[in-house]
This record gives C-alpha cells, structure tokens and sequence, in this order.
C-alpha cells in the first residue's frame, strides 16, 4: 500500500504529552515525545497534509504544588516561569507547534469543567464518600505525589501515591507499602472525605471493542489489555489541593479536578486557543469534531493508560469529539546507562545543551536513539561520534566538496548534465528506493530507520563523487564532470529537503548555498534544477564536536553524583536500642530509645516486621545528624538504616560485638 495511503488524505491533529510546568525539559522529553512529534508533523506538511500540532504544558496537579511549595513560590509564578523556560527551549530546538497553550489559563478551565458537568449529567461520574490518606502532621490530605512508599508491583522504595515510576504502575495512595507522607515522613492516617469518582467500568467493553480494532505497536496494546483483563474501575477525578481546575459543583467547592482528567483536555483547549489567534474561532471543530480527522497523540510509556483509558472513556462519555487513532508511545531515554532523574539532576537540560551546542546535533543524534522499541541510551562519546562520522564526514563533506568544486571549476553555477550513463542510473535509482523506504518508515513512526536511509542517501553520494572522480573528468571529460556534479547536487537537494525534517537548521544553510527552495517531496526524485543555476556561498556546514567539549559534558554531569565528600556529611553511628513503645494510632511505628553513645528517640516504621523483644538489645547504625521530624507528635532524632525488599523490612545490624556509639564509614 502507497504510504501516503496508510497516512491518508484526512485532516490530521497531532499532539505532544503536556510536559508538566514544574521544571525545565531534558533529553528524555524531546527524545521520548517531541521530536518524533515534530519529524512526523513536518513530514505530513511536505507531503501536503492539512495538518496541526497542538501542545502545551501541563501546569494543574501536584507535579506543580509539590514543586511550588520546594521553591517557596506560587504554583501561578512557577508554571509561568517553566512555561516560558519550555517554549523557549523547544522553539530554539526547532520543535515548531501551530499552538503551545497551558492548563492554567481560563479557556481550559471553561473547558475541563463543562467536560465534567457533561459527564456528570450523563451519570458517569458519582460521588462518593471515602477514607482517604491524610497526614495528621501537615494536616492535609496526602494526593498523589505527597505520599510516598514502596510500590506493591516492583518493590521500588520511592514509589508515589499516583504511580511507581520505575515499573510504570499506575498506583492509588493506599496500595503503598509503608507509605509515608513526602513532606514530613509520617505514617498517614485514612480520614473521611468525600470525591467525585469517574464509572471506568461502564465503558468496559466500549473500550475493549475500541481497543482490539488498533493496529498499534505490542507495548502499548498489550499494556492496555493488561488494564482491561483486571477489570475497569470506577476513579477518583477530584482531588483535596487548593491549586488545579476547581470542581464545579457547590457541594465540591474546596476540590479541583484530578490532573489527569482535565490534561488531555489541554489538547481540545490548545486547539480552541489556535483558533481564536488566527481569527477563525470556529475552525477548531472541522478538527475535533469531524469523524475524517486522525487524531495522534505522540506520549512516553508512562502515560499510556491515560490517553489510551481515561481520556478515551472521557470521550466516549461527551461524546462530542473525535476519539484518537494512533498512540505510538515510546519507551524512556537512560543517560550513560543511568535513569534520568530531575532529582539528582542526572540529566541533560536543553537550555544548557542549547548554550554549548549546535541544535540541529541534539535532533540528528536523538532520532538515532528515539526510545521506538525498548529503552535506549544517551552516550556523551557516541554523540560526538555520531555527529562527526554522520553530519560532517558523510553529509558535510559531500555537500562542501561538491559546491567548492562548482566555486572554483564551473564558476559557481550548477553545470548543464548531459545523457545520464547506467552508473548514474543505477545510484538515481538506489536514492529513489531509499526515499520510499523513508516515506514507510515515518508513516509507521519509525524515525530511527528514516533517519538511517537519509543518511544512506548521503553516503550514495559520497561513493558515487568518489566513483565519478570529477577533478580527473574536468581535464578528460568536460560531460561526464558536468553530469555528475548537476547530479550530486540534486541529491544534495533531495538530502537538504528530506533532512529538514531532522536537522531543520541545517537544511536551511544548504538551501541558501544551493540557492535553491526545498523540492516538493513528491517529485523528489524529479531532475528539477534549471542548468547553469547560480550557487550561493558556500561555507562548511557544521563545525566538529571536539574531545574536550565532551569530557567537559561528561564532568558536569559526574558532578550530579554524591562525592565521597557528600557522603561523610552523613554521621552514622552503632546504636544498641534500649527500649521499644508503642506509639498510639501508629499501627506500623514503634518509638525506640537507642544509645548511640548518647540516648536518643527513634520512631521507626518497623513493627510489621519485629516484635519488641527482637529489637531488644539489636544493635543497629543510625544516621545521627538527620533533621530531626516529629511523627506522630513524637520528635525523632535520626534514622536507622534498613534493607527493604517488597513486605520485608530488615534493619542493618554489626555482626561484631562494637559499642554504641562506634563510627560507620
Ligand atoms: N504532564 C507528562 C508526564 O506524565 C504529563 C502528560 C500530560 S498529556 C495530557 O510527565
Ligand atoms: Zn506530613
């Protein structure tokens, strides 16, 4: 089936995951989301599709509290700041959106609570009185990401409330192990309150029926699949946070809507912003709610269950709106060989890569790295490799020796080609079968493998200059030389037009040394460029990436790890506990007395897993000069180490007889 075909002639919107306003965006965002968006958008705009590319960020939820209040700013001043720092950061990495809106702002509002109000009519939504996780410390409900524990899928220690994400589960605060409130680390307490919960199993089979219909890539069906085989439930969309789209219902007036309800609405919302800019308020409807358009949501693995449940039920509850017909998730970008963590700034933030380096490098050794199929790696070394074997040695040079020669022997015009010989047959053929191989690669969302044949067409080229050696045809064969210069140059503009979807910057730069626009990419193939056409200045295309600038990279980021220096910050000492207590209303925490060579309250949340007379006398290390918390009213002076594995709790004890008090190193 012709690609164009499978892509279709209908119009087509395509969105980005709303990256949360809650920081500045890294490697993992533009890999696993924004750049296979934009390629694919681009691509469909040079085969002449109506189509938009909507996203925004993601500014409700408590991603922004639990970041505002670690800044000690407004959540308001702290999605407007990464707001910016985000769209600058995309724009200057050539990542181009018909809109970029944010969830904050009126219109989404309106939006997000006429969506609610419509499903609430229609009985898809019902209140309900439950016992939710509460923090009688911070005396605050603990939503989401205020409560953290062990998930109860992986074992990961640091899972939260809403989801682990090191296995990707998505979690509700009571399935935690040990869970322990984010801010002060007390043990939550369950109290009454009351949420509006969304009936997910009444669009049980609706969604199963939908769902099986997809051609969609095994990760994300059989994920989805999973959620299906365990039975849809109905849940939580309102949450107890004073920052966020608030519940309009009276009877919910201290509520806001759960983030993962009104985001995806962000896309409809961004839509109808677009609208309005470009004087046609109307427009955004022949989009979303016309049943020819194909609606794309480009996410990483982590939201899959939202734009492939939650917000299709959402859709399918109002019933207005187009549903989505392709989510083509990607798996995460490690960073030389690590999770990327924010936390630990283990990460590369663009607007600094943006400060050392050429954008259009990040694009091209991105693409050949996008996470499509399993996750994928992020090495400072294999960056520089390869931009300097691909983007310079194979595309820079066979754009600069091809100019230069028409600089300095056909005086700066394109020659007139004569016959074209079998050679040149054959090499115009073998572009052209690449070209289709890219044309199949993009429309199933395989930018890795087009990003490949592009760079296939580069390396044609250089063999075929090498195989013609113009510089011996200017003395023996004014014909041959001119064919075969007239023909790396339109290869040379085949190369700039397809390139512009990867390395956009750079296209530019050799559409103006051809003098040339881009072709139109169905006659890509054709010999189009008029004979004797002036060249304009030819200049090198990129410069090298050089060792030191990486090493410099690579220091930086070592930077991120605890030195042996952090770590002696840390005063851990042998403690011998000398008595255990209950502490009242605590069911998992005991309050220890322990001398360490001093006597000092520990509250622990152990006792599911020792009783009293097991930790009588156990020696034990303790982290000393930890800021002291108060637990459940208790002031506790440390923390004793122990090793967690899923329901096993088991403390780190000396196995020598060492006193209270000794140094742990
Ligand atoms: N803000 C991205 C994340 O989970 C989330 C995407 C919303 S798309 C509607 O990091
Ligand atoms: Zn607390």
């Amino acid at each position: 089936m012709d690609q164009s075909q499978k892509i279709g002639n209908e119009r087509i919107i395509v969105t980005d995951a709303l990256p949360y306003a809650n920081g500045p965006i890294h490697i993992g965002h533009i890999a696993g989301v924004h750049l296979p968006a934009d390629i694919y958008t681009r691509y469909l705009q040079k085969r002449g599709k109506d189509v938009i590319h909507i996203c925004g960020t993601d500014e409700n939820g408590v991603p922004i509290t639990l970041a505002a209040e670690e800044e000690k700013i407004t959540p308001k001043d702290l999605v407007h700041r990464y707001h910016n720092m985000i769209v600058n950061s995309l724009e200057k990495l050539g990542i181009k959106f018909d809109n970029f809106s944010g969830t904050s702002r009126v219109l989404h509002h309106k939006l997000a609570q006429e969506v609610f109000l419509k499903l609430f009519h229609n009985g898809y939504i019902e209140p309900k009185i439950t016992e939710e996780m509460y923090c009688p410390n911070c005396k605050r409900f603990l939503s989401d990401r205020y409560i953290e524990g062990t998930c109860p899928h992986c074992g990961y220690p640091h899972a939260r409330g809403d989801s682990c994400e090191s296995c990707g589960s998505w979690l509700e605060p009571e399935e935690l192990v040990n869970p322990r409130c984010k801010l002060c680390k007390s043990t939550p307490q369950k109290k009454k309150t009351e949420h509006w919960y969304l009936m997910l199993n009444e669009f049980q089979k609706n969604l199963e029926k939908w769902i099986q219909k997809k051609k969609w890539k095994k990760t994300v069906k059989s994920y989805l699949q999973g959620w299906l085989n365990e039975g849809l439930k109905p849940r939580p969309i309102t949450r107890d946070l004073n920052w966020g789209v608030p519940v309009p219902l009276k009877e919910a007036s201290d509520k806001v809507l759960y983030v993962w309800f009104d985001a995806p609405l962000g896309y409809i919302s961004s839509t109808i912003e677009w609208a309005e800019k470009i004087g046609k308020p109307e427009k955004w409807k022949s989009y979303w709610k016309n049943k020819e358009t194909k609606l794309i949501h480009f996410i990483g693995k982590d939201n899959i269950v939202f734009h492939g449940i939650i917000w299709p039920a959402v859709l399918m509850g109002i019933g207005e709106y187009i549903l989505p017909d392709e989510i083509p998730a990607n798996e995460f970008l490690n960073l030389e060989g690590q999770k990327i963590s924010t936390s630990n700034n283990w990460a590369v933030w663009v607007h600094e890569y943006l400060e050392e380096f050429e954008p259009d490098f990040l694009r091209y050794y991105l693409t050949c790295i996008i996470p499509e199929t399993k996750d994928s790696d992020f090495k400072w070394k294999e960056f520089q490799d390869r931009v300097n074997s691909e983007l310079i040695n194979n595309l820079g040079n066979f754009v600069n020796r091809t100019l230069k020669f028409i600089e300095k022997y056909t005086e700066g015009k394109i020659p007139k080609p004569c016959s074209f010989n079998e050679e040149d047959k054959k090499m115009l053929e073998r572009v052209n079968s690449l070209i289709i191989e890219i044309e199949d690669a993009i429309a199933n969302f395989q930018f890795r493998r087009a990003a490949m044949n592009w760079m296939k067409i580069s390396a044609t080229g250089n063999r075929y200059y090498d195989q013609m050696k113009p510089w011996i045809l200017l003395k023996e064969n004014e014909k041959r030389m001119a064919t075969t210069i007239y023909l790396c140059s339109h290869i040379i503009h085949i190369l700039a037009t397809i390139g512009e979807l990867f390395i956009p910057f750079g296209a530019k730069k050799i559409y103006s040394m051809l003098n040339l626009e881009e072709k139109e990419w169905d006659k890509l193939g054709e010999i189009s460029i008029p004979s004797n056409h002036p060249i304009g200045k030819v200049r090198p295309l990129f410069k090298k990436v050089e060792d030191e600038e990486i090493e410099k990279q690579i220091r930086r980021l070592k930077m991120s790890y605890l030195s042996i220096d952090d770590f002696k910050e840390m005063d851990l000492k042998v403690g011998v506990i000398k008595e255990v207590d209950e502490v009242p209303g605590a069911d998992k925490l005991y309050k220890l007395t322990v001398d360490t060579g001093e006597s000092r309250t520990l509250v622990a949340g152990i006792k599911e897993c020792y009783t009293p007379d097991e930790l009588k006398g156990k020696r034990i290390v303790v982290i000393t000069n930890l800021e002291p918390a108060t637990i459940m009213g208790i002031r506790s002076e440390g923390m004793l180490l122990a090793a967690i594995d899923g329901d096993t709790i088991s403390i780190i004890s000396p196995d020598k007889d060492v006193s209270p008090g000794a140094d742990v190193s």
